[in-house]
């Protein structure tokens, strides 16, 4: 957005005042011009940003578990340097979003406490187990291609700096998305043992991965609001029916079927018709009771507790280092 609206003054805006900076922020958003954070924006437009960002943020986070806990056991070196570098990905995703987040006034230690007290969510995804190698191919292939589709749109988003950090992420996650189906041909192309597991994989993340886009539009609190606000794009059933159209030619390609006997084309509507998706279960995830959720909010608060010597010394280093770079421009020796 190019004008610098106030409002950051001592003195809060009276009524009229408010009422200008509304309509210069409707204009933009109006325009397809980005919010950038010193602009005046409404609040509730502020707190959206902060829940859905930090949320992004943390799925990031704690997506890094379930993968995590196979990158000792990788059948190769390719496979474990290629699997360790994805999780580092998902780590730099998890800090540009952070990052973020701070341009609207909320700070990575604020988020990170109520990620750990329960008081955020992250994405329902992570709450599911990874029993076999296989299920780092299938989460490659449908959780990064879900979160492609979701996120491609979001850089478009209104919040410049949202908009900015999702260029990079998209173009990580869509590397990912082939990692994971290129693992998965392997494993399809392989023996039937190993053609076995690739399918159990997929028949276990076909339909939590359809759940990641959030509940169908009659119940989705925020996407009227957002999508105004042009912080979302596109619906969540309109994303997931465009997963669904993506997925079904990929699994032919592979040899995979996914497990959803009422899948197929319907030539009217232009798109895959699919199955009844189990919302009872989704809302189970979301309230704590997935298959993972106390596992992986332990292992969160173990690491950031296990962390603190690191943030401690990282502090101290950097105060160290400020006080010798202002001794040497007062001219003493450091
Ligand atoms: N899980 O009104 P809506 C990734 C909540 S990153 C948990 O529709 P909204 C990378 C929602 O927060 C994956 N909660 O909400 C990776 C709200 O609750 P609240 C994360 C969910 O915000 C790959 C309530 O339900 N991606 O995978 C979920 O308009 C591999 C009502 O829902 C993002 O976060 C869910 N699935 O739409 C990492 C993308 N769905 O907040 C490692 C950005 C909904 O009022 C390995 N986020 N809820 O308490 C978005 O696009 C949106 O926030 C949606 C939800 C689409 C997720």
């Amino acid at each position: 957005m190019t004008t610098v609206l106030p409002g950051h003054g001592p003195e809060a805006p009276g009524e009229a005042e408010t009422e200008a900076f509304q309509a210069v922020f409707d204009a933009a958003v109006a325009a397809d011009e980005r919010i950038e954070p010193r602009d005046w924006m409404p609040d509730a437009y502020r707190a959206t940003l902060v829940r859905q960002i930090a949320q992004h943020a943390h799925s990031e986070i704690i997506g890094m578990q379930p993968e995590a806990n196979w990158i000792s056991r990788a059948p190769s070196l390719r496979r474990k340097a290629i699997l360790l570098a994805k999780v580092q990905d998902e780590a730099g995703h998890g800090l540009y979003l952070y990052s973020a987040a701070e341009t609207l006034g909320t700070g990575r230690d604020e988020l990170l406490d109520k990620l750990h007290t329960g008081r955020q969510k992250y994405s329902s995804i992570f709450n599911y187990p990874t029993l076999t190698w296989a299920d780092v191919g299938a989460i490659g292939w449908l959780v990064d291609g879900a979160a492609i589709t979701n996120q491609v749109p979001l850089c478009r988003c209104s919040y410049g700096p949202y908009a900015r950090a999702m260029i990079r992420i998209c173009k990580e996650e869509s590397f990912h998305q082939r990692q994971g189906y290129e693992l998965l041909l392997a494993l399809s192309r392989g023996t039937e043992a190993q053609k076995a597991m690739a399918q159990d994989a997929v028949d276990r993340w076909w339909w939590p991965s359809l759940m990641m886009f959030g509940p169908p539009d009659d119940e989705s609190a925020h996407s009227a609001q957002s999508m105004a606000w042009k912080i979302k794009r596109h619906s969540n059933d309109e994303l997931r029916q465009r997963f669904v159209d993506i997925c079904v030619p990929q699994a032919e390609s592979l040899g995979l079927t996914l497990p959803d006997p009422e899948l197929r084309w319907n030539e009217e509507r232009g798109h895959h018709d699919f199955g009844p998706i189990d919302w009872s279960e989704f809302q189970q995830v979301l309230k704590g009771n997935g298959p993972c959720n106390e596992q992986r909010i332990s292992q969160r608060r173990a690491a950031h507790e296990n962390g603190a010597w690191v943030r401690e010394a990282a502090a101290v280093y950097a105060g160290k280092h400020a006080t010798e770079h202002t001794g040497a421009r007062n001219g003493e020796a450091a």
